[in-house]
């Protein structure tokens, strides 16, 4: 059955000058930008999740979506529709990845075996559809949030049964990533943080998640898995407190539990802005810390404090985002995720099409530009020249560690005060400007 009848497969690339709203303006999957293939730097990718399991409903109000395939039969049946919706989908985007939790793509059954068997008679099915395909897996991972069981934390519930539940439904998580040849599996912690502080261990629950971790690095290595491990971090929502708040929280907890070796972190814009921080802020974070892995392209709204979930639509946040993962050589297994729903009020399964092509058409913009910046150098010359005094000297004794505070006072008291350097700030905020036409 054709879920998406009125829509092309795949849909187009018609150019920038296009009206056709079922058409690619700049995602040009084939065109080269440096040595790579478009398709190859974005590495684009559905989150089953929104796209498939979205329904609209909200705090306030029913669902507002009635899809084809979310209706008629048992919950297994309506999985298997499902799963061919989201193949049909993804081959007329002509988008390779897709990512999903465990209780996307199967439904949780009476008791654990049973969901256990539901996922694993699903991911078979979704093995044929991608060998038949050539679609491909970017990421799996399990929801450790959405059963009652885990309202008081998965890896660090207070619960120690809960604990080993979350610790059971990841190791099949894992197992069915690698047979679908996973590319990644992500960490998200969604409940592990807490509500309040009177009836919480801050440090037990932080041991427990680094036992959580360590246990599926171990895990990993006892099954071969070669996929790379992410861990998504966000501040708050639907906790209070979560212990992975942002990049540098989430880093400086892998370092404080020897845990940096085996894993990186896969950034969410709208995460970002919630912890108060711009997305390009957490990108380079990760980026300095070699642990920049994958990306969940989406935005939030400056108006609202919560996670909307929006497509990207802002080319200088993509062209920012592009410039560091262009630094730093690409995203390697990882890709951008479009971790993004269409507003409640947009019902048509249409409307799936035209967020998924404003998204890669965005990024699709953002990597021409970025990689013109890059090229030209200008950008990169100013900030060499910015640091250029670490070269030689003083700044070069400094940094080679040469000289202490002793050496320093020695040398300055009879020295001249440091000339002012301009940022060149305005500037520079021209130049990008001045690349985007
Ligand atoms: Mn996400």
């Amino acid at each position: 059955m054709a879920y998406f009848p009125d829509v092309p497969s795949p849909i187009p690339f018609e150019g920038r000058d296009s009206k056709n709203p079922l058409a690619f303006k700049w995602y040009d999957k084939g065109r080269k930008v440096g040595t790579k293939t478009m398709a190859d730097h974005l590495r684009c990718s559905v989150a089953y999740w929104h796209t498939m399991k979205g329904s609209g409903a909200d705090m306030f109000g029913a669902p507002s979506m009635q899809r084809a395939w979310s209706n008629g039969g048992s919950p297994m049946d309506i999985a298997r529709k499902t799963l061919d919706a989201t193949f049909e989908f993804l081959q007329k985007l002509g988008v390779t990845y897709y990512c999903f939790h465990d209780r996307d793509i199967a439904p949780a059954g009476a008791t654990f075996a049973e969901s256990c068997r539901n996922l694993e008679a699903i991911a078979g099915e979704a093995k044929l559809l991608q060998k038949e395909t050539g679609i491909r897996l970017l990421w799996g991972t399990a929801n450790l949030f959405g059963d009652p069981i885990y309202g008081q934390g998965a890896a660090t519930s207070p619960n120690a049964a809960v604990m080993a539940r979350a610790a059971a439904q990841v190791k099949l998580a894992i197992d069915v990533t690698q047979m679908l040849g996973g590319e990644n599996y992500v960490f998200w912690g969604g409940r592990e943080g807490y509500e309040t502080l009177l009836n919480t261990d801050i440090r037990h629950e932080q041991d427990q998640m680094a036992r959580f971790f360590r246990m599926a690095v171990d895990y990993k290595k006892q099954i071969g898995f070669t996929g790379q491990f992410l861990i998504e971090p966000k501040p708050a929502e639907p906790s209070k407190h979560q212990y992975d708040f942002d990049a540098a929280t989430t880093l400086g907890f892998l370092r404080a539990y020897g845990l940096t070796d085996h894993f990186k972190l896969n950034i969410e814009a709208n995460h970002a802005t919630l912890a108060g921080h711009t997305f390009e802020h957490e990108l380079a974070v990760a980026s300095a810390a070699g642990a920049l892995g994958s990306v969940d392209a989406n935005r939030g709204d400056l108006l609202l404090g919560w996670d909307t979930d929006q497509f990207p639509t802002d080319v200088y946040s993509a062209t920012f985002a592009m410039m560091i993962i262009l630094q730093q050589g690409g995203l390697g297994t990882g890709g951008l995720n479009f971790d993004a729903k269409v507003r409640r009020s947009s019902t048509d399964t249409l409307d799936l099409f035209h967020a998924h092509i404003g998204g890669m058409d965005t990024f699709a913009r953002g990597l021409l530009i970025a990689h013109e910046i890059i090229s030209d150098g200008v950008l990169a010359q100013h900030l060499a020249n910015r640091y250029a005094s670490f070269a030689s000297g003083i700044g070069k004794d400094i940094m080679d560690g040469t000289v202490g505070l002793a050496d320093i006072y020695q040398r300055e008291r009879e020295s001249q005060d440091p000339v002012l350097t301009s940022g060149r700030q305005e500037m520079l905020e021209n130049l990008i400007n001045s690349y985007i036409r």
